[in-house]
Parts: structure tokens; sequence; C-alpha cells
């Protein structure tokens, strides 16, 4: 699949999207006179240009003004995307591009730099009281606007668009549109853990758009003090709280035709990532499961090793693997349905037990 760059920092057609077309095996080359300042995006922008975008084709390009920007004590670079993927948030294994959630703009994952969670614990953005961060931030989109914001901190200077020319002060959510950027600075004053965010908060919380800013030190009390009292509150009215309702089970299955098809859909979305769309497996890697002698020889060791998962070396048609394969969450019904698709589809005859 040949892939291209647009750069928001060019003055010429397409950002350079044509003059950079690259096939598999090439490589190509353009120049352009960076007359602009400022932050800017760059992005494949080869058809469909979501599908490249919403699997993280791209980056950023600082165009720097002539006398550059103020010393700071540190810079990160953090950049903001969506994925949308075929099964629905944390379902495990590999997830193919959902184009209808795409299209309604319905991301199952908003991430900081590439994944939930690549800014935080090992991956965390660290300063030290006193010091001064600067954040180039990007939004790659493909659709969503970001509320940039950092819990705990507020921005003495943005830098909004990208536009190094006229900052802003005292700032506390910057918006970043998709295929935008700005540029964001404050200075730590007290140590604790600053959380990055888009504050759109279900993002934030329940996608993967958080990142943390870890600040060493001693604390200083006059600006910050912890908590210094606890009282009851005792709000007005009721206070009963509602839980969502759980979703609705599906109905159990009626007959084995239907078994096997929801089985398929499972198998498709749990299983094929790893022992392949057809079940033979990946020599040396994953056992096949078509025709799989240690399937057949034993149902309860099959069912145990798809609940309780499976590691230290396995014997599969001749062939040792020595391999994890993960627990797996699913409902007896579920597995019950998996391990029927599978039997009947590799050895034309249903064998499972429900
Ligand atoms: C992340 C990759 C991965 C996924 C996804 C996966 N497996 Fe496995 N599976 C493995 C590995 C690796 C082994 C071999 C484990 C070992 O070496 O101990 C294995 C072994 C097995 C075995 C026993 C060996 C055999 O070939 O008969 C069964 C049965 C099995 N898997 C079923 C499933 C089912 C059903 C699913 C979907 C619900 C699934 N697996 C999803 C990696 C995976
Ligand atoms: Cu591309």
């Amino acid at each position: 699949m040949p892939h291209n760059i647009d750069l928001h920092a060019v003055n010429g057609p397409g950002g350079g999207a044509a003059a950079s077309m690259t096939a598999p095996g090439h490589s190509s080359m353009f120049s352009f006179k960076a007359l602009n300042p400022g932050l800017y995006v760059y992005h494949c922008a080869t058809a469909p240009v979501a599908m490249h975008v919403a699997n993280g084709m791209y980056g950023l390009i600082l165009v720097e003004p002539k006398n550059g920007l103020p010393k700071v004590d540190h810079e990160f670079y953090v950049m903001q995307g969506e994925f949308y993927t075929k099964g629905p948030n944390g379902q495990q294994g590999l997830q193919p591009f959902s184009m209808a959630k795409a299209i309604d703009e319905k991301p199952d994952y908003v991430v900081f730099n590439g994944g939930a969670g690549a800014l935080a614990g090992s991956g965390a953005l660290r300063a030290k009281p006193g010091e001064t961060v600067r954040i180039f931030f990007g939004d790659g989109g493909p659709n969503l606007t970001s509320s940039f914001h950092v819990i705990g901190e507020i921005f003495d200077t943005v830098y909004q668009e990208g536009n190094t020319s006229k900052p802003a002060h005292n700032v506390q959510t910057t918006m970043v549109p998709s295929g935008g950027a700005a540029i964001a600075e404050f200075k730590v004053d007290v140590p604790g853990t600053y959380i990055l965010v888009d504050h759109s908060l279900t993002r934030a919380f329940n996608k993967g758009a958080l990142g943390q800013v870890k600040v060493d030190g001693s604390e200083i009390k006059d600006i910050y003090s912890g908590k210094l009292s606890d009282e009851v509150y005792l709000p007005e009215g009721t206070n009963i709280w509602v839980a969502e309702q759980p979703a609705q089970l599906p109905d159990p299955t009626k007959s084995k035709g239907e078994r096997i098809e929801r089985g398929k859909a499972t198998y498709a979305t749990n299983c094929a990532a790893c022992h392949q769309p057809t079940g033979q497996g990946v020599p040396h890697a994953f056992p096949p499961l078509a025709a799989s002698d240690y399937l057949n020889s034993d149902k309860i060791r099959a069912i145990k090793s798809v609940t309780g998962g499976l590691q230290g070396k396995v014997k599969v048609n001749g062939q040792e693997y020595d391999g994890v394969m993960p627990q797996w969450t699913l409902s007896d019904e579920e597995i019950s349905n998996v391990l029927t698709f599978i039997y009947t589809a590799r050895s034309g005859e249903g064998q499972a037990r429900q």
C-alpha cells in the first residue's frame, strides 16, 4: 500500500501529498520553504485518508519563529488521536479498523501518543517543582476536537492553534481541532501528579485520553496546602444514586445452527488473530485448532484452556508449542458457542458439550 505526507507547514498543493506519494520499496523527495512559523500537523493523505490517519499516520512539525521560543526546562511531544476498532473498547486480540464507526465519529479509543496509558506510570512525563514545562500538543484526529487540559495546572502561556506570534496567558483548557496544534506552557509549582486529559471526560476516563506529569520534590504549603479539614457535608434533598442498568444479555441460543453462527462471530473477534481465520495457526507460534489432536482428544481440557488460559509446553499434531494464551473472560454461552463452531467447522460433525 502506498503512503504519503501532507505537511500543514507547506505552502503548495496538497501540502506535498502528491509529491511524496510513495509505493512500497520506493523513496520520494521534495522540498519546500518554511514560510510561516508555528506548530503544524502532518499526516498521511492516501485514500481513504481517514483510515490512514485513524491508524496513527500523523505527527507534528515545528517551524520555529526567527528568534526561537523562550527557554524552558522540559519540552514534551503529546499527540491525541482516535482508534475505531471492530470490537468494543478493551476487547482482546488484533482489532481491524471499523469504517462504520469512523463515519459515525464514535471511536473506541481516544489516546495520547498512540495508546491508552502511553503517558502514565513508567511513561509519565517528569519534572521538578519550580521547573517550566512546554507541551507541543497536536490533534491527529481524524475527527474529534480536543479540549486539552492539565488537571491541577494552569497554562501560563498558550500559543493557541499553534500560532507562535501572539500567545495567550492564564488558560485552563485550550481547544485543539482535528488537524490542529497548540503549544502549552506551565510552571509546576508544587509536587504531585498532574493529569493530562481531553476534558471531554469520558474520553479521558473511559477511552484512554489520559496522561501524567509526575513532579517529585518537597511541598510548598502556601501555594497548595493539601487537606486542612474534614467535615460532614449535608446536602439537601434526596441522595439516590441510580447505577446504569447492565446491558441485557442476549437470549440463550435456541438451536445448534444459531450456536455455530454466534460461535463464528466470537471466533472472529477473539481467536482468529492468533489461531488465524481458518484455524490453521502459525508455525512455532500459535497451534492449529483445525484438526488439533490436543483439542479433539479431551473436551474438558479444551474448555479449561479457554477459560483459564494456557501456558507451558503443549504438543499439537506432533509439534511443540511453548507460548502463552491469555485467559478469556467469555461467558459459558460464548465458550460453548465458539467451541461448537470450532468442532463443527473443522471436523464436519458437532461434538461440543453444553
Ligand atoms: C493472543 C493469541 C491467542 C488468542 C487470541 C487465542 N489463543 Fe488459543 N492459544 C494461543 C497459544 C500461544 C496457545 C499455546 C499455549 C501454550 O503453548 O501453552 C494456544 C492454545 C490453544 C488451545 C490448545 C491447543 C490447541 O491447538 O488445541 C486451544 C483449544 C485454544 N488455544 C483455543 C482458543 C480459543 C477458542 C480462542 C478464542 C476464544 C483462542 N484460543 C484465542 C494463543 C492465542
Ligand atoms: Cu498512509
